[in-house]
């Protein structure tokens, strides 16, 4: 064990024994969910649904939106948070300089959302997928603004979703404005802790607001001249659903990404490759031109669309 570790859970030891004692003769520890987290900041709530502004202990590792803490009330609506708590599962992304840094935690599951606008990116919802398949999460696709789709569009985009739908993917089609699917995305959403993740104004802010009018959202506008989204939320947040469970709003699932993964682990984020993966004549097969390629003979026989395996060779060349 790394002497860091062990002076970690020292501290948090003489943490755990302040609180009981009383802290700074005060609060007794409790534990809470952090509900907004942005950078050193969180805002903890504690069992009645009450939030606190809280700093947490130096001694942590980074705490985000989802995870569960040990914490003790300072004064007014104030905290501190001395302890994270163990998590299920945990949605990173790569920072500039090496290294993963967390984004959310104890997610059950992701809804990559996209829209006829910005344009459907179908590279963007595999990348997601892939994310999701490591990162052991189940996902979903949300396509959100069929307000805009006239019939013919409509029926095009779903034949493009129909290879997510034979991969078990559940499809949703949705507006936030319209109010169309909205109970079924409510019905997903139940007991659960969920997540948008998508590129940049496909309407993830919008979702929230429409299935929680009475929060305060900030939502962005897209640009005319450029149709291209703006980046205008600022920190992860979660928010409580009536019929019990939570949606995060987290700008930094944006990408999510799958920087620094060798081409070995991205083909296990393509649930349709597992049957054949092992089965190429060569260990290190690329599946691209190589003689006895299972991958290749599995496209060829139609259990993979070739969509699929070359978003697969464009991801593991982004990767490198
Ligand atoms: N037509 C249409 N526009 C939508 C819909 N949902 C969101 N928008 C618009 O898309 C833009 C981006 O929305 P926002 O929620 O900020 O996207 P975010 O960046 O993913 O959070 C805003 O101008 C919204 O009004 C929808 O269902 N239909
Ligand atoms: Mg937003
Ligand atoms: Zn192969």
């Amino acid at each position: 064990m790394s002497k860091r570790k062990l002076n970690r859970r020292q501290s948090r030891r003489i943490d755990d024994r302040q609180a009981r004692q009383g802290g700074n003769g005060t609060e007794v520890e409790q534990t809470g969910l952090v509900i907004a987290s942005h950078r050193a900041r969180l805002i903890v709530e504690d069992e009645h649904g009450h939030s606190f502004r809280c700093h947490a202990r130096q001694n942590l590792e980074p705490i985000v939106c989802g995870d569960r803490v040990r914490w003790q009330k300072l004064a007014g609506d104030e905290g501190v948070v001395t302890a994270l708590l163990p998590r299920h599962s945990l949605l990173t992304r790569p920072v500039r300089h090496g290294g993963l840094k967390p984004v959310a935690a104890n997610i059950d599951q992701i809804f990559v959302v996209f829209a006829p606008e910005p344009r459907l990116q179908p590279l963007l919802i595999d990348r997601y997928l892939v994310a999701s398949e490591l990162a052991g999460i189940p996902a979903s696709l949300v396509l959100n603004k069929i307000d805009l789709l006239g019939a013919g569009e409509r029926q095009a985009l779903e034949r493009e979703l129909t290879r997510y739908r034979a991969l078990d993917y559940p499809v949703l089609p949705l507006s936030s404005h319209s109010g169309q699917g909205l109970k079924q995305l409510l019905q997903a959403c139940h007991r659960r802790t969920s997540i948008l993740a998508g590129q940049s104004g496909v309407g993830k802010s919008s979702l929230i607001k429409a299935l929680l009018p009475d929060i305060d959202i900030q939502i962005g506008h897209l640009s005319a001249a450029t149709r291209l989204g703006r980046h205008t939320t600022s920190a992860s947040r979660l928010y409580h659903l009536p019929d019990d469970g939570a949606i995060i709003d987290s700008p930094g699932v944006r990408d999510f990404g799958l920087w620094q993964l060798q081409a070995r682990e991205i083909a296990r984020g393509f649930r349709e490759f597992q049957p054949w993966l092992g089965h190429c004549k060569f260990s290190n097969c690329q599946h691209r031109n190589e003689p006895g390629c299972a991958i290749r003979q599995a496209v060829a026989e139609g259990h993979i669309a070739p969509e699929r395996l070359k978003n697969y060779h464009r991801i593991v060349h982004d990767a490198l």
